[in-house]
């Protein structure tokens, strides 16, 4: 009995942290992708020294930040702080085939990372900063 009651209150005390992600959680993991792709960016338009093996550890680490926002996506988790547009649920396989190509792309990158060739390494960058640029565009909302 004071077992079953046990289980029932930590189920209780961890109901907050498993109901489901939202707009908060998704800007969250997506400012980590951020912390891995700003100093690469920083890196290719030249404005810090490019460092081959820190080029490497961000790209490395960019591959997995890039994973998580996208299993933060489940339906019906607009809220408040959502930029996420409907179209997310209403075209998956659009909103899939950006999460794909996005994800191809950050894999090429880390790949090129390791070649140390800092011009083909600005182009897969670029193609990363594309796929980006092209879901926001598709995706993404105004500011609310
Ligand atoms: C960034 C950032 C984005 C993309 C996009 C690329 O650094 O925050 O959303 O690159 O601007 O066009």
């Amino acid at each position: 009995m004071k077992l079953i009651l046990t289980a029932g209150l930590a189920a209780l005390v961890a109901m907050p942290a498993m109901a489901a992600p939202g707009g908060a959680e998704r800007q969250h993991a997506f400012k980590q992708v951020l912390l891995d792709f700003e100093p690469m960016g920083l890196m290719v338009r030249e404005r810090d020294p490019y460092k081959k093996g820190a080029f490497i550890q961000h790209a490395d680490a960019l591959k997995l930040a890039a994973r998580q926002p996208f299993t933060l996506f489940p339906p019906n988790s607009i809220d408040g702080k959502s930029r996420a547009k409907p179209e997310i649920w209403s075209q998956p396989a659009r909103f899939a085939a950006e999460k794909t190509r996005f994800f191809a792309a950050v894999d090429a990158l880390d790949t090129v990372a390791r070649s140390g060739d800092l011009a083909a390494i600005k182009k897969s960058y670029a193609v990363v900063a594309q796929s980006c640029k092209s879901c926001h565009d598709s995706f993404r909302g105004p500011e609310r």
